[in-house]
């Protein structure tokens, strides 16, 4: 019988440190071979309160995006709900000693509330509110645009728990001048100069007056995670995510649209008029994007699925849009040349993503994709290529498309 070979303690030593932690049964570690770790690079980097499947883009400011498959939920769970930070959240927040002020030129009498009395003196509402960054779907254009480079999961539906922000505004009093308001939160900018705000985002005053729109301080009847903006923050269905301000500590009401950081050049804003790809935009070309299109997404199978001939495959997913409700989700398995209409949930309320159903079989071994399009109330569907460049990648809403290999 051989004698195992084992690694010499200068190479585990090696590998601890790649690691970053030691290699506990290191001695036993057979030569020749290499921790799966270092040759797979798996990655054992998770964030605090979040899922280990999340994809982390970047770590400093936190940017996590969920994959397909685990958007299957009927609400996104709080751990499995993307991240995307413009700088570093506060440290220990405590809502004990949380205050929203109101404010702004367009204020008619400003005023702080503790959370306990937001909590006390409006209505409290529950809402199943889908939020999508501006940016999700970004990894494709081309040429390729600058920023995170999202593929699908910068997306996710939560019942958030909250006031309306109207009831709020409709106590403090806006004056005939008001057009639109503007959040503060309590993150600091990466550069650690507190004169600068990561972002400063909002949305017209129509929208901050709409029924749906809300300031939470519950997702999923839990407490906002950390990274979600604990313990306050503003909700605001069917426009890109950025307007929804996290560790909301100021809302201004503003007689002229808001120019906080992030509101101009081409942060959240698109060519006016459609562009050639490539094409450079000035700055007064560019408007604020105030409308998220229809979309959808197979949460299930997960891309690569194998499966065996003539079985039926059950197709799963969700689709959401800014303009009332979903009213239809097709798929096709031949690269869009035929569709199949999929059953659909209603939606629980505006702005709330409905799920999808179908089943497919396949006749013949080999490689498929499986595409989804929806198409909602207003009658607007889903491009199957990419939809307009602009030069920061926003508002990618075409089909979902995974693999699939019959054999
Ligand atoms: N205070 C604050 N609010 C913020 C952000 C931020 O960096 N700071 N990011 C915005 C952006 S760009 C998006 S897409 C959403 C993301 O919300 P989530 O991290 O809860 O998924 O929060 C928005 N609100
Ligand atoms: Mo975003």
């Amino acid at each position: 019988m051989n004698r195992r070979k084992f690694c010499s303690k200068t190479l585990i030593a090696g590998f601890s440190s790649i690691l970053g932690a030691p290699v506990v049964y290191g001695e036993y570690l057979p030569f020749g071979l290499k921790p799966i770790a270092i040759s797979d690079k798996i990655d054992f980097y998770t964030l605090p309160g979040k899922h280990p499947g999340l994809t982390v883009l970047n770590d400093r400011p936190v940017n996590a995006e969920t994959p397909a498959h685990l958007l299957d939920d009927r609400l996104t769970p709080n751990e499995l709900f993307f991240v995307r930070n413009n700088g570093l959240p506060p440290k220990n927040p405590s809502a004990a000693n949380w205050s929203l002020k109101i404010e702004g030129e367009s204020c008619q009498s400003p005023q702080s509330f503790s959370l306990s009395t937001l909590k006390k003196s409006f209505d409290v509402v529950s809402l199943d509110i889908t939020l999508e960054c501006g940016g999700n779907g970004r990894s494709e254009f081309y040429p390729p645009a600058k920023g995170n480079q999202w593929t699908t999961g910068a997306v996710g539906c939560a019942r958030w728990t909250g006031v309306r922000l109207k009831d709020v505004l409709t106590k403090v009093g806006l004056k005939k001048d008001a057009v639109y308001i503007g959040y503060y939160g309590a993150d600091t900018h990466l550069s650690g100069d507190s004169s600068k705000d990561p972002i400063s985002r909002g949305v017209p005053i129509e929208k901050a007056l709409d029924e749906n729109s809300l300031i939470a301080w519950s997702m999923n009847g839990e407490d906002l995670p950390l990274l979600n903006g604990y313990p306050l923050r503003l909700i605001f269905g069917g426009y890109p995510a950025s307007s929804s301000g996290k560790w909301l500590e100021k809302i201004v009401i503003r007689n002229k649209v808001h120019d906080g950081t992030k509101m101009g050049g081409s942060s959240y804003r698109i060519p006016c008029d459609p562009v050639a790809p490539g094409t450079k935009v000035k700055d007064e070309d560019m408007c604020i994007i105030e409308k998220m299109p229809v979309k959808s997404l197979i949460s299930f199978p997960r891309s690569g699925a194998m499966i065996k001939t003539n079985k039926q495959l059950p197709v799963r997913g969700k689709a959401w849009t800014s303009a009332g409700r979903i009213t239809k989700v097709e798929i096709s398995k031949d690269f869009g040349m035929h569709w199949f209409e999929c059953s659909l949930t209603d939606s629980t309320n505006q702005f709330a993503w409905q799920s999808f159903e179908t089943q497919l079989s396949f006749e013949e071994p080999g490689y498929y994709e499986i595409w989804a399009k929806a198409t909602d109330e207003d009658g607007e569907t889903q491009p199957m290529l990419l939809p307009g460049w602009n030069p920061k990648g926003y508002l990618n809403n075409a089909c979902h498309r995974i693999a699939i290999k019959v054999s």
